[in-house]
Protein backbone atom coordinates (compact mmCIF):
# COMPACT_ATOMS: atom_id res chain seq x y z
CA UNK A 1 0.00 0.00 0.00
CA UNK A 2 1.03 3.29 -1.29
CA UNK A 3 1.05 6.04 1.40
CA UNK A 4 1.33 9.75 0.56
CA UNK A 5 4.81 11.18 1.94
CA UNK A 6 2.58 13.87 3.74
CA UNK A 7 1.77 11.23 6.69
CA UNK A 8 5.79 11.14 7.21
CA UNK A 9 6.20 14.33 7.51
CA UNK A 10 5.93 14.70 11.44
CA UNK A 11 8.85 15.44 12.94
CA UNK A 12 10.80 16.06 9.73
CA UNK A 13 13.36 18.94 10.97
CA UNK A 14 16.30 20.58 9.25
CA UNK A 15 19.43 21.03 11.36
CA UNK A 16 23.11 22.53 10.73
CA UNK A 17 26.08 20.58 10.94
CA UNK A 18 29.46 22.18 10.29
CA UNK A 19 33.16 20.03 9.49
CA UNK A 20 35.48 22.61 11.29
CA UNK A 21 38.81 23.57 10.28
CA UNK A 22 40.02 20.93 11.63
CA UNK A 23 38.00 18.41 10.44
CA UNK A 24 39.01 19.69 7.04
CA UNK A 25 42.59 19.85 7.24
CA UNK A 26 42.25 16.11 8.48
CA UNK A 27 40.26 15.22 5.64
CA UNK A 28 37.69 13.84 7.51
CA UNK A 29 34.54 15.33 5.73
CA UNK A 30 33.72 12.59 3.32
CA UNK A 31 33.46 10.07 6.55
CA UNK A 32 31.51 12.81 7.88
CA UNK A 33 29.26 13.42 5.33
CA UNK A 34 28.90 9.32 4.71
CA UNK A 35 27.38 8.95 8.65
CA UNK A 36 24.21 11.13 8.02
CA UNK A 37 24.03 9.64 4.24
CA UNK A 38 23.69 6.13 5.58
CA UNK A 39 21.63 6.38 9.01
CA UNK A 40 19.23 8.28 6.04
CA UNK A 41 19.38 12.35 6.41
CA UNK A 42 18.58 13.79 2.84
CA UNK A 43 21.50 16.44 2.31
CA UNK A 44 19.44 19.70 1.58
CA UNK A 45 22.63 22.46 1.64
CA UNK A 46 26.35 22.19 0.94
CA UNK A 47 29.15 24.48 1.15
CA UNK A 48 32.78 25.01 1.73
CA UNK A 49 33.32 29.08 3.18
CA UNK A 50 36.03 30.84 5.38
CA UNK A 51 33.76 31.98 8.14
CA UNK A 52 34.23 35.72 9.12
CA UNK A 53 34.93 36.98 12.72
CA UNK A 54 30.95 38.89 12.46
CA UNK A 55 29.34 35.23 11.44
CA UNK A 56 31.40 33.90 14.18
CA UNK A 57 30.20 36.23 16.60
CA UNK A 58 26.31 35.75 15.79
CA UNK A 59 26.23 31.80 15.67
CA UNK A 60 28.51 32.02 19.03
CA UNK A 61 26.32 34.69 20.48
CA UNK A 62 25.68 32.64 23.77
CA UNK A 63 30.06 32.49 23.90
CA UNK A 64 31.08 35.71 23.22
CA UNK A 65 31.57 36.40 26.83
CA UNK A 66 33.68 33.30 27.40
CA UNK A 67 37.22 32.88 27.95
CA UNK A 68 38.03 30.41 25.60
CA UNK A 69 36.22 32.90 22.94
CA UNK A 70 39.05 34.37 21.63
CA UNK A 71 40.77 31.31 20.71
CA UNK A 72 37.81 29.68 19.26
CA UNK A 73 37.47 32.14 16.74
CA UNK A 74 41.14 31.79 15.77
CA UNK A 75 40.42 28.22 15.47
CA UNK A 76 36.89 28.57 13.49
CA UNK A 77 38.67 30.80 11.08
CA UNK A 78 42.04 29.07 10.58
CA UNK A 79 40.91 27.34 7.62
CA UNK A 80 37.70 26.86 5.51
CA UNK A 81 34.48 25.32 7.19
CA UNK A 82 32.07 22.52 5.32
CA UNK A 83 28.61 23.68 6.57
CA UNK A 84 25.92 21.68 5.75
CA UNK A 85 22.15 21.31 6.27
CA UNK A 86 20.24 18.21 6.82
CA UNK A 87 17.12 17.50 6.77
CA UNK A 88 15.04 14.21 8.10
CA UNK A 89 12.71 12.55 11.17
CA UNK A 90 14.10 13.92 14.71
CA UNK A 91 17.52 15.05 12.88
CA UNK A 92 18.37 17.67 15.71
CA UNK A 93 18.56 15.26 18.15
CA UNK A 94 20.16 12.36 16.60
CA UNK A 95 22.60 14.31 14.88
CA UNK A 96 23.87 15.89 18.36
CA UNK A 97 23.67 11.49 19.63
CA UNK A 98 25.94 11.22 16.51
CA UNK A 99 28.33 14.07 16.96
CA UNK A 100 28.59 13.76 20.19
CA UNK A 101 28.82 16.25 23.51
CA UNK A 102 30.81 18.97 23.34
CA UNK A 103 34.10 17.65 25.12
CA UNK A 104 35.64 14.81 23.07
CA UNK A 105 36.76 13.15 26.55
CA UNK A 106 32.94 12.53 27.37
CA UNK A 107 31.96 11.02 23.42
CA UNK A 108 31.44 7.65 23.08
CA UNK A 109 32.98 5.71 20.85
CA UNK A 110 30.70 5.28 17.87
CA UNK A 111 30.59 9.29 17.98
CA UNK A 112 32.15 11.31 15.37
CA UNK A 113 33.72 13.44 18.05
CA UNK A 114 34.63 10.01 19.99
CA UNK A 115 36.18 8.83 17.37
CA UNK A 116 37.72 11.45 15.60
CA UNK A 117 38.82 13.90 18.17
CA UNK A 118 40.73 14.37 21.58
CA UNK A 119 40.58 18.11 22.95
CA UNK A 120 37.30 20.07 23.08
CA UNK A 121 39.07 23.17 21.54
CA UNK A 122 39.44 20.49 18.55
CA UNK A 123 36.40 18.52 18.21
CA UNK A 124 36.19 18.46 14.26
CA UNK A 125 32.45 19.12 13.47
CA UNK A 126 29.24 21.17 14.90
CA UNK A 127 25.98 20.42 15.20
CA UNK A 128 22.99 22.37 16.41
CA UNK A 129 21.40 21.63 20.20
CA UNK A 130 17.96 22.47 19.53
CA UNK A 131 15.13 23.17 16.86
CA UNK A 132 14.98 26.60 17.67
CA UNK A 133 18.73 26.76 17.50
CA UNK A 134 19.23 24.93 14.16
CA UNK A 135 16.85 27.43 12.63
CA UNK A 136 18.87 30.19 13.36
CA UNK A 137 21.98 28.68 12.48
CA UNK A 138 20.64 27.80 9.30
CA UNK A 139 19.55 31.02 8.55
CA UNK A 140 22.91 32.51 8.95
CA UNK A 141 25.17 29.99 7.47
CA UNK A 142 22.71 29.69 4.49
CA UNK A 143 20.58 31.62 2.19
CA UNK A 144 17.44 30.22 1.32
CA UNK A 145 18.16 29.94 -2.26
CA UNK A 146 21.20 27.71 -1.63
CA UNK A 147 18.59 25.11 -0.06
CA UNK A 148 16.97 22.33 -2.24
CA UNK A 149 14.13 20.81 -1.97
CA UNK A 150 14.14 17.26 -3.77
CA UNK A 151 12.42 13.96 -3.30
CA UNK A 152 14.18 11.20 -1.97
CA UNK A 153 13.54 8.34 -3.94
CA UNK A 154 13.96 5.73 -0.78
CA UNK A 155 11.93 7.92 0.96
CA UNK A 156 9.31 5.41 1.36
CA UNK A 157 12.05 2.96 2.59
CA UNK A 158 13.73 4.61 5.26
CA UNK A 159 10.41 6.23 7.16
CA UNK A 160 7.69 3.44 6.16
CA UNK A 161 5.55 2.93 9.10
CA UNK A 162 3.58 -0.32 9.48
P1 LIG B 1 28.70 22.40 21.04
O1 LIG B 1 29.65 22.70 19.91
O2 LIG B 1 28.78 20.96 21.44
O3 LIG B 1 27.28 22.85 20.75
P2 LIG B 1 29.12 24.73 22.78
O4 LIG B 1 29.07 24.74 24.27
O5 LIG B 1 28.07 25.46 22.03
O6 LIG B 1 29.20 23.19 22.34
O7 LIG B 1 30.55 25.29 22.39
C1 LIG B 1 30.83 25.63 21.07
C2 LIG B 1 32.25 25.25 20.75
O8 LIG B 1 33.15 26.03 21.53
C3 LIG B 1 32.62 23.81 21.08
O9 LIG B 1 32.23 22.89 20.08
C4 LIG B 1 34.12 23.91 21.19
O10 LIG B 1 34.72 23.98 19.89
C5 LIG B 1 34.28 25.27 21.86
N1 LIG B 1 34.37 25.14 23.31
C6 LIG B 1 33.36 24.92 24.18
N2 LIG B 1 33.79 24.86 25.45
C7 LIG B 1 35.13 25.04 25.38
C8 LIG B 1 36.17 25.10 26.36
O11 LIG B 1 35.94 24.95 27.56
N3 LIG B 1 37.44 25.31 25.90
C9 LIG B 1 37.71 25.48 24.58
N4 LIG B 1 36.77 25.44 23.62
C10 LIG B 1 35.51 25.23 24.02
Amino acid sequence: IHRAQSSFTGGVERTLVAVKPDGVQRRYVGQIIQRFEKRGFKLVGLKMLQASDGLLSQHYRELVKKPFYPNLVDYMTSGPVVAMVWEGLNVVQSSRRMVGPTNPAEAPAGTVRGDLSLHVSRNVVHASDSVEGAEREIKLWFDGKELLNWECYDHSLTYKED
